[in-house]
């Protein structure tokens, strides 16, 4: 691969392989998400969700996608039982989207696209740091939420507000006293086991993918596609379609907290 990965015609999720030869293994992500293929299970506890806005410190453009970073030196906020045994902390939350309303989610439902799709990051605390933890099979927890395009999300817009500042890539700001919580729809899941969706691909994460979607609009929608994948200096190029399509899924089982 001539060029770092990313999401062009020459370095996006179709040549990742020849550098992440895992980008064919067994437990990929995304994937295509047939709800009458998922199992109900009934032991299936509810998914905990517990975060302190005072965690959250800053946003940032990674020239990927941008993502809001939160102090994760102490159990103030976390996410504990439904599909994950033990505690996982919360690192960060970002997003894929697509150019157009049509595409942009990572999982699909029935074949189905979302303009939008929102990965809440946990790692688990039985290692010591993220770091380590992301290359355990038992290591990451990734909280999925699609986003229609509706009403306008209040919660998103402290998000949007801070995008000025981050244009670029490599641009961050402080961000502060936001609780992603509030992001967050019904409680009704399916999980499976799975992959970080970008390079390094690694399979390590247990991905709870909520059924319901959040809204989003127009207006707020189109913020979003003004983002540079590009730094400073360079000929601007927008951040869209960072998304990677599903991949096969190899016999794993997709369980759900529903019937
Ligand atoms: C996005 O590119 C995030 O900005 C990355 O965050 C993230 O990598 C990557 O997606 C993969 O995460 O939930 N989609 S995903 O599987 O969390 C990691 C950073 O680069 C390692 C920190
Ligand atoms: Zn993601």
């Amino acid at each position: 691969m001539a060029h770092a990965w990313g999401y062009a015609a020459n370095n996006g999720p179709d040549k990742w392989v020849s550098n992440f030869p895992v980008a064919d293994g067994p437990r990929q992500s995304p994937i295509d998400i047939l709800p009458g293929g998922a199992s109900y299970d009934s032991g299936l506890k509810p998914l905990r969700l517990k975060y302190d806005p005072s965690n959250c410190l800053e946003i940032l453009n990674n020239g990927h996608s941008f993502q809001v970073t939160f102090a994760d030196d102490s159990d103030s906020s976390t996410l504990k039982e439904g599909p994950i045994s033990g505690v996982y902390r919360l690192k960060q939350f970002h997003f894929h989207w697509g150019a157009c309303d049509d595409k942009g989610s990572e999982h699909t439902v029935a074949g189905t696209k979302f303009p939008f799709e929102l990965h809440l990051v946990h790692w688990n605390t039985k290692y010591p740091s993220f770091g380590e933890a992301a290359s355990k099979p038992d290591g990451l927890a990734v909280v999925g939420v699609f986003l229609k395009i509706g009403d306008a999300n209040p919660s998103l817009q402290k998000v949007l507000d801070a995008f000025n500042n981050i244009r670029a890539k490599g641009k961050q700001t402080f961000f502060a006293d936001f609780d992603p919580k509030t992001l967050r729809p019904g409680c009704l899941d399916l999980d499976y086991d799975g992959s970080l969706t970008t390079p390094p691909l690694l399979e390590s994460v247990s991905w709870i993918v909520l059924k319901e979607p959040i809204s989003v609009s127009p207006t707020q929608m189109t913020r979003f596609r003004g983002l540079l994948f590009t730094g400073e200096g360079e000929a601007p190029c927008c951040i869209v379609d960072n998304y990677r399509p599903p991949q096969p899924l190899k016999g794993r089982q997709v369980r759900a907290s529903f019937k």
